[in-house]
């Protein structure tokens, strides 16, 4: 049975590659979305990959992950890093791996943006890759769970 991975993203990313490209680059989510169906491709993996700039609306994909058996949940939280204990909550429930992931390496910039709550439930973080961070997370994620990269 084909393994499905998680792809969730926060408020305001919607506006990548449109807005403030120099902290976060000229692709879109788009483009971001292509590279994380090529990288899972690879690895006879399916993604999920969706985006929303509400609350609950994240909180209820992620029990939709759990409750489907994703193999694992990749989520760049945004805005909601250092505020949603709602978020925490529901990826507490994961019992696959959570990888927390963030296109600008927070830990560089304002001090509000450090400090994430998501942290606490995330197997491992990845900061500062820019979108390629995304694969960085896909093929480690593989790796967790055995997926093997498949002979082309
Ligand atoms: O670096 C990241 O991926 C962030 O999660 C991005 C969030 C920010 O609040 C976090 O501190 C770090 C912001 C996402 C907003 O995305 C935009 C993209 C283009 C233009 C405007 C906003």
């Amino acid at each position: 049975m084909t393994q499905t991975v998680y792809v969730l993203n926060g408020p305001n990313l919607n506006l990548l590659g449109t807005r403030e490209p120099e902290k976060y680059g000229h692709n879109t989510l788009a483009d971001v979305e292509k590279l994380c169906r090529d990288t899972a491709q690879r690895f006879g993996l399916t993604v999920e990959f969706r985006q929303s700039n509400h609350e609950g609306q994240i909180v209820d994909w992620i029990q939709e992950a759990h409750t489907k058996k994703a193999a694992g949940l990749i989520l760049n939280p945004a805005g909601y890093t250092t505020t949603s204990i709602a978020i925490l909550d529901a990826l507490f429930m994961m019992t696959t791996p959570v990888i927390e992931i963030h296109i600008t390496n927070i830990h560089a910039r304002e001090s509000f943006r450090q400090g994430s709550y998501v942290s606490k439930a995330a197997k491992s973080v990845i900061a500062g890759f820019g979108i390629q961070g995304y694969a960085l997370a896909i093929t480690g994620l593989a790796g967790f769970v055995g997926a093997k990269e498949q002979s082309k």
